[in-house]
């Protein structure tokens, strides 16, 4: 999609945006249904990387405890928990700038992988920076997706990261795509971009050989301790808007109402999800920020009449 075909969409009349992404995810979706996700964070902190709004880069004092590589045991508890609670998709993240065929600590990664995926949810990493080789390996050891987020324009992104570029993130999604890895990516609003470096984002997913599987939309949790720890909220009805729009542009993808959940209202999360949104993260943790309780999810769901997307069938074992 051009830039000006998404502009077109994103500023038409709200309710008439609402009503065609709301129509756009009917006829692909079953509305009912929303996808549980849960994360967690298999390597904490100390990550070389200055992303301004992260927290767990080791630039800034955001008194997030580093935590070395989890084990294989340790991982496969929490997944076995992610699945008891009725999440259908277990994404593990790592604060590195990326892994690297032949090191240690990526053989551990692909043991954790090889565990996990017996579970029989889909499986997610987001490892950073990788090469085709590294990518075969994960597709090799079960990885259904790879989330790496472009996280914004391609103008504003040195605004927020100087220690790689918008092309690195390319190259890794490119590597991703080459290695049929399913790609989730997606972004952050309320960084100090302006609407336009949204669209210019999403005009960026639109122009992916496939299109993404899956879109996370992150709101700015403003990270004590980052050069971005002072950024007001994001706008309700922009936030609508460009879920909306990103529904439109992606009819096919999960469109993943992602970090900042705490301080949306229910009234809030309930307009992005009639606008086409089917996924959020479950659990009180995302990777090192806090998320809704489950309890509180639960009884969103229940209130909007939200079913979680049922488990795939378990392979028959004969
Ligand atoms: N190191 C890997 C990378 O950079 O891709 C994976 C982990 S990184 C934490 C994954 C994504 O989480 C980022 O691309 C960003 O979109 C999101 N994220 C991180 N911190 C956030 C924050 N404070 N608020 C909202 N989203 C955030
Ligand atoms: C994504 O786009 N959002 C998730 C997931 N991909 C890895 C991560 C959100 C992180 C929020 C900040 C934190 O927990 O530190
Ligand atoms: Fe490191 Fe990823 Fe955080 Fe950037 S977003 S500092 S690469 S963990």
């Amino acid at each position: 999609m051009t830039l000006s075909e998404l502009q077109r969409i994103y500023t038409a009349p709200l309710f008439d945006l609402m009503e065609r992404a709301r129509a756009t995810f009917s006829s692909h979706w079953n509305k009912r249904e929303i996808q549980l996700c849960t994360l967690l964070s298999i390597k904490t902190g100390g990550c070389s990387e200055d992303c301004a709004y992260c927290a767990q880069s080791a630039r800034y004092r955001t008194g997030v405890q580093s935590e070395r590589l989890m084990s294989v045991q340790q991982v496969v508890e929490v997944a076995r928990g992610a699945r008891a609670i009725g999440s259908t998709r277990f994404c593990m993240g790592a604060a590195w700038k990326g892994v690297r065929n032949g090191d240690g600590k990526f053989e551990q990664v692909l043991e954790i992988v090889r565990a996990v995926s017996q579970l029989g949810m889909e499986v997610c990493v987001t490892l950073g920076h990788l090469t085709l080789p590294e990518a075969k390996k994960l597709r090799e050891a079960g990885v259904t997706a790879y989330n790496h987020n472009i996280d914004t324009s391609e103008d504003f992104y040195p605004e927020i990261v100087s220690t790689h570029s918008f092309a690195d993130r390319l190259n890794t999604i490119q590597a991703v795509q080459e290695a049929q890895i399913a790609v989730c990516c997606g972004g952050i609003i309320g960084m100090g971009e302006t609407e336009l470096d949204r669209l210019k984002m999403l005009q960026v997913l639109t122009s992916f050989d496939p299109p993404p599987e899956s879109v996370p939309i992150n709101c700015l949790i403003p990270m004590p301790g980052t050069p971005l720890e002072n950024q007001p909220p994001v706008d309700i009805f922009e936030l609508v808007r460009l879920v909306a729009t990103t529904r439109i542009a992606l009819p096919k993808a999960k469109v993943r109402l992602s970090a900042g959940r705490t301080r949306l209202t229910r009234e809030a999360q309930a307009l992005c999800l009639f606008a086409g949104a089917n996924s959020i993260f479950y659990g009180d943790k995302l990777l090192t920020a806090k998320n809704p309780g489950v309890d509180q999810d639960r009884a969103l769901m229940a209130a909007l009449d939200l079913d979680p997307r049922s488990p795939p069938l378990p392979t028959p074992v004969r």
